[in-house]
């Protein structure tokens, strides 16, 4: 029967050109145990592309220096390239300024920074921190260690059975004087899409800040900052086909000015005596010693990448693997889903009833099929589902049908070695 003309046009919208997109990841070349690599651990970190992979070596054969520093013809081009890759950085989440752009090592650099220095400014006996029950531990234990020092509150918003938040208590939990909330946007455990729009509108007319942790959600969304109003948010390059090591710190200037350094020493003084020093303006305020240049330039490049390919598209085909692998994996029967919210993005976390993650874990590496298992540093979500852990394979834009057919096989001969 012919397809009506729409469904043709959704699926021509949302198919992507794999394989011309995968000859620029070189890694997904190869065998793994004598299989060709089926590479869906995409939410621990992705892959790189040759061109970011060029960016870092092209960066050392030209014009390494140390930027911000030398005067020197090379010193000043690091330092332009430096600056260049955080305006591209600006745009790509529509941050109003450059300067409130802060590179970190990644997310959890990130969250750290605002927990520790925002916790010294305004966190004090009785107060509370609200963050959610989905967090990775980087969201967690950074505020747990803060509210223990100040004997303050950490509070959590609980999850439904589905993975989604339960904002049934949502008013109440806001009203127990919360000094900030910080949630993630995306769960890296449940796919969990956050409605972090209304959490904003709901936490700013009390005048609450929120950090978003949007480790899992900027390779994945459009980010807009101005349009989500928060106050700061977080994310790893490596996790956006960048290096590892390298990362970003969003927050509002009027937020970033009145929290003070949270590290001391280069580049972050305007003046120093034995008595006394005096800070940087903003970004520098917050960016010690010898920044991680060809990460940052490399960054850039990603970003650049996926801007080629499209946010929306990236989204869209990315949707259509979820959906797919999720209808494959339905057929097999004792599979249980962790995470069937409506909102989702591409992971999918399940177990083979009374089976081990682990086990089934490592026949998938032995048929070639990277996916993570375990509990994805997510432990106190675990101990509310009641398992010590779930096999999560998570999909990238370079993904195809076919690999997760192979991936399903594999679950299939897992299930038949292991119940
Ligand atoms: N999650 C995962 O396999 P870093 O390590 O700083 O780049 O990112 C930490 C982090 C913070 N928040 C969320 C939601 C995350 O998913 C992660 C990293 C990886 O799920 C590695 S544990």
């Amino acid at each position: 029967m012919p397809r009506p003309y729409n469904v043709i046009f959704f699926s021509y919208l949302c198919t992507m050109n794999t394989t011309s997109i995968r000859k620029d990841f070189p890694v997904l070349h190869q065998s793994v145990n004598g299989r060709p690599l089926v590479y869906l651990d995409n939410t621990a970190t992705t892959q790189k592309p040759q061109a970011v992979i060029d960016r870092i070596s092209d960066y050392y054969e030209t014009i390494n220096s140390n930027a911000h520093r030398g005067t020197h013809t090379l010193g000043r081009m690091a330092t332009e390239a430096l600056e260049s890759a955080r305006t591209t950085v600006q745009k790509f989440i529509n941050a109003k300024e450059q300067h409130e752009i802060i590179f970190t090592k990644g997310t959890t650099e990130g969250i750290n920074l605002v927990a520790q220095t925002f916790a010294q400014q305004f966190l004090n006996e009785g107060d509370s921190v609200l963050i959610s029950a989905m967090e990775h531990h980087a969201n967690i234990v950074p505020w747990q260690q803060m509210c223990k020092q100040k004997k303050a509150n950490l509070l959590v918003i609980p999850v439904l059975e589905n993975g989604e938040l339960d904002l049934s208590e949502i008013d109440n939990l806001l009203s127990q004087n919360v000094k900030i909330l910080a949630i993630t946007h995306i769960s890296n455990v449940l796919g969990t899409i956050n409605p972090i729009e209304v959490l904003i509108e709901k936490a700013h007319k009390k005048n609450i800040p929120v950090l978003i942790d949007a480790a899992q959600s900027v390779a994945h969304e459009v980010i807009d900052v101005q349009k989500l109003d928060c106050d700061f948010l977080a994310f790893s390059a490596h996790k956006m086909y960048a290096p590892m090591g390298i990362g970003v710190l969003y927050g509002k200037s009027e937020w970033l000015n009145k929290l003070p350094p949270y590290q001391f020493g280069g580049e972050m003084i305007l003046e120093v005596r034995f008595e006394e020093s005096t800070f940087n303006e903003l970004p520098f305020k917050f960016e010690t010693g010898t920044p991680n240049v060809d990460g940052i330039l490399a960054l850039e490049t990603a970003i650049q990448y996926m801007q080629k390919i499209g946010l929306k598209e990236i989204a869209k085909y990315e949707n259509e693997l979820l959906t797919y692998a999720t209808e494959k994996l339905s057929e097999i029967d004792d599979i249980i889903f962790h995470g069937t919210s409506k909102q989702k993005t591409a992971v999918l976390s399940f177990n083979i009833k009374n089976v081990h993650n682990s086990d089934v874990g490592a026949i998938l590496d032995q048929l070639g099929i990277a996916v993570r298992t375990g509990n994805h540093c997510a432990q106190p979500l675990m101990e509310i589902l009641g398992i010590p852990g779930t096999v999560r394979a998570s999909f990238a834009f370079y993904n195809t049908k076919e690999e997760i057919d192979v991936f399903i096989e594999g679950v299939k001969t897992a299930k038949k070695m292991l119940m």
